[in-house]
């Protein structure tokens, strides 16, 4: 099959079910972040479409809100006191790369007094090897050079990654 790179390719999926999708929720101390994270095969890769809200805001615009995200290899949204989904664990790495080429990183997220949407295309993973696995929303950008996980600070919402049903991947 000839692989085309037309951005039609890529968005075409949006307007059918997802093959897979997490739904989020914020730590104790961010109680009022909710959304969704839905995955979607393509050709090309794996859309990422993800839709948030209820993240913390900020009045200085020269600190408008900028949150690390990624997808980590622990099956648990759970944790200790310290770091509420410590078992998470850390960046889905399959191939052993430093950050920010783990299989797992993802572009943060903007926040939009409060709401964030994105939607990204990645061929570092296929579906069917995230099923299972998490995906963290973090207090602070990625600087995107800081290892092992870019210094973005505490996991503050998580949500494991569901096959979706009747759904073949
Ligand atoms: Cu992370
Ligand atoms: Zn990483």
């Amino acid at each position: 099959m000839i692989r085309t790179h037309s951005c039609l390719n890529c968005f075409s999926p949006l307007g059918h079910r997802p093959a897979a999708s997490a739904s989020i929720i914020g730590s104790k101390e961010y109680p009022n972040i909710r959304g969704t994270v839905d995955f979607y095969q393509t050709e090309s890769g794996v859309v990422v479409a993800t839709e948030i809200t209820g993240l913390p805001t900020s009045d200085n615009r020269c600190e408008s809100p900028v949150f690390g995200f990624h997808i980590h290899s622990g099956t648990r949204c759970s944790g200790n006191a310290s770091d509420p989904f410590a078992n998470a664990m850390m960046h889905y790495n399959p191939d052993n790369c430093p950050h920010p080429h783990h299989a797992g990183d993802l572009p943060p997220l903007f926040g939009n007094d409060g709401y964030a949407f994105m939607t990204v295309l990645t061929d570092r993973f296929d579906l069917r090897d995230i099923i299972g696995k998490t995906i963290i929303i973090h207090s602070k950008p990625d600087d995107f050079t800081t290892q092992p996980s870019g210094n973005s600070g505490e996991k503050i919402a998580c949500g494991v990654i569901r096959r979706m049903p009747n759904l073949r991947l």
